[in-house]
């Protein structure tokens, strides 16, 4: 009668952890979509008619800014306080950079100084 009243108990534990247990998986299943929702974002300027398309951008952190060339000439993509810089981009080129600290982001052309843009991440 003792084995039997032992082996009841230990099956009461097993029971109650696992009860205590189960609202992790929980909490990780109903945590998924909401990162998801945050999973990689991405933005992307034109570059046309010495402008960059939009100006200015507004994106969250995180975010993965991609500018792409399509003037017929040469442009670069580069931050006045030298948080990324491109390579001189021909017509097509992309150049990719992600935004991990919020802040304003302004940034020119350096062939072209008049060409400005700014990305604000928030
Ligand atoms: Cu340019």
């Amino acid at each position: 009668m003792k084995n039997s009243l032992l082996i009841f108990s230990i099956g009461i534990a097993a029971v109650a952890s696992s009860a205590l247990s189960a609202p992790k998986p929980n909490a990780l299943q109903t945590g998924a979509p909401a990162s998801a929702q945050q999973a990689p974002a991405a933005a992307e300027v034109k570059i046309d008619n010495f402008s960059f398309s939009l100006a200015t951008l507004t994106i969250a952190v995180g975010t993965t800014v991609t500018w792409t060339n399509n003037d017929d000439i040469p442009h670069t993509v580069v931050g006045t306080d030298k948080a990324f810089k491109s390579k001189v981009l021909d017509t097509g080129e992309k150049f990719s950079f992600t935004f991990t600290k919020a802040g304003e982001y302004p940034y020119f052309c350096s062939i072209h100084p008049k060409m400005t843009g700014k990305v604000v991440v928030q």
